[in-house]
């Protein structure tokens, strides 16, 4: 999405261009998009010090995330392969490369595309919702662009209904997602909607899902969320081997690379961090206070909070999101021998995930007390999209386990703009005040 520097944002521009034409992008103004995002990228990502060396890849894959992964994409569609585009970690990515599709995550994580949405939408509405829809309207995702199919899903009731207003720019399949996942009614309804999607899958792409293949493709997803989960664990090691900013991005970028590819530098990353780990290199000052982020998923390039945090010297240690740990806490458990029993497979590791869509959700709130004991964290930031009343209303009952528990935790309501940056870097240091006069009694 971003190249390193204004002469490269030109010369990616040039190489390109025929693609995104192709695509029918709009080329002005994603011109102006890549500009204004390479250099937020270098101001947020490159002065970092002290960053793993096998970051470079990393680096490589936001300068050419606009450009060569869309290249790719479009090649292989050349040859019949389609591209399925999701916003949400219950679209089952097992079932579309088992389909011999390739599966991305579609941007919304700007606040670019904010301005073409409000010209439709209420502007009291989740800044992802925006964002995304904002997006298709003024074509500069290349990734809806590419896209054959999108996946939706009946979460929360934003997303739910700008789906209807989505389908009539792209063809969008709506996946219904069940609130109550843990009654026996539950798995039923889940299973026959990912039966559904199945067959759905089936006619786009023309190919037929075999238990072997979801076997595959189940390994191959399994592989990359057990190479995230290593990296989790790596950096729940004090000092942190890696910063925050840098854990987000992997998190993010595992939404848009090739699985295969990106489990194997996610992997090659972690030798080297184990290496750190062993030699204690660390990030921070060993004694930074250690914050866990939970809440709304960031997609990017949302990177404010953790960009406002780390300038105070803390680390963000882990993000209990889905672009984070409700990713790749579980597996699917590939029992069974015939499609039917795979599926039921996909509907047990998916209704794990424990989403604030959900009711009740206690999951959740065991998962952040256990993630706090596993990251010795001196702290929560609960984080919620402005208008993401699923998140919002949730953060009460996390407040109080956190209370309960005698965890420190600071509630940040935002959006895409930078406009509230300094309050909430000042709200941050009032919370590291407190973190620190606890760490001293
Ligand atoms: S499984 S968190 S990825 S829905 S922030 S759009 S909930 S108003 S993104 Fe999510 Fe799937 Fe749940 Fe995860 Fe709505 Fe809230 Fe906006 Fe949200």
């Amino acid at each position: 999405m971003f190249s390193i520097a204004t002469a490269s944002e030109k010369a990616m521009s040039e190489k390109y261009i025929e693609l995104w034409k192709s695509i029918d992008m709009d080329i002005e103004k994603h011109n102006i998009l890549l500009n204004a995002l390479g250099q937020f990228y270098g101001s947020i990502y490159l002065p970092q010090k002290n960053r793993p060396q096998k970051m470079d890849y990393f680096n490589w894959v936001v300068s050419e995330v606009h450009g060569g992964r869309i290249k790719e994409l479009n090649d292989q569609r050349a040859l019949g392969k389609k591209v399925v585009g999701a916003f949400c970690v219950y679209a089952p990515e097992e079932l579309v490369f088992a389909a011999g599709a390739n599966m991305v995550g579609l941007c919304g994580g700007a606040d670019f595309s904010v301005p073409d949405a409000e010209a439709v939408l209420p502007r009291n509405l989740c800044p992802l919702i925006k964002s995304f829809y904002g997006f298709r309207l003024n074509r500069t995702c290349p990734y809806f662009q590419s896209s054959d199919l999108v996946v939706g899903e009946t979460t929360c009731d934003g997303k739910k209904k700008v789906y209807e207003l989505l389908s009539e720019l792209i063809p969008t399949y709506v996946i219904e997602i069940p609130h109550r996942p843990d009654t026996q009614q539950g798995k039923e309804f889940w299973h026959k909607e990912v039966e559904a999607f199945k067959i759905k899958l089936e006619e786009v792409t023309g190919n037929k899902i075999t238990a072997e293949g979801l076997k595959a493709s189940i390994e191959l997803i399994n592989n990359k969320r057990k190479a995230l989960k290593r990296l989790s664990d790596l950096r729940a090691h004090s000092p942190s081997p890696i910063s925050g900013l840098d854990g987000l991005l992997i998190n993010q970028i595992s939404f848009m690379d090739d699985p295969k590819r990106f489990t194997e530098k996610v992997n090659n990353l972690c030798d080297e961090l184990e290496q750190r780990v062993k030699d204690g290199v660390g990030v921070a000052a060993k004694n930074a206070p250690r914050i866990i982020v939970a809440g709304c998923p960031m997609a990017v390039p949302n990177w404010k909070l953790h960009s406002i945090v780390q300038a105070t010297g803390a680390t963000i240690v882990s993000e209990e999101s889905c672009v984070g740990t409700r990713y790749f806490t579980d597996l699917v458990e590939p029992k069974g021998d015939s499609v039917d029993e795979l599926l039921w497979a996909i509907v047990e590791k998916y209704s794990k995930i424990p989403c604030a869509c959900f009711t009740p959700n206690d999951r959740r709130i065991q998962s952040i007390e256990a993630l706090a004991g596993q990251f010795k964290a001196d702290g929560i930031i609960y984080y919620t999209l402005q208008n993401c009343h699923d998140y919002n209303v949730e953060g009460v009952k996390v407040d109080r386990a956190m209370k309960a528990k005698d965890i420190p935790m600071l509630k940040i309501e935002t959006d895409y703009s930078m406009g509230d940056a300094p309050q909430i870097q000042t709200r941050v240091e009032a919370f590291l005040e407190i973190i620190a006069g606890k760490k001293q009694a």
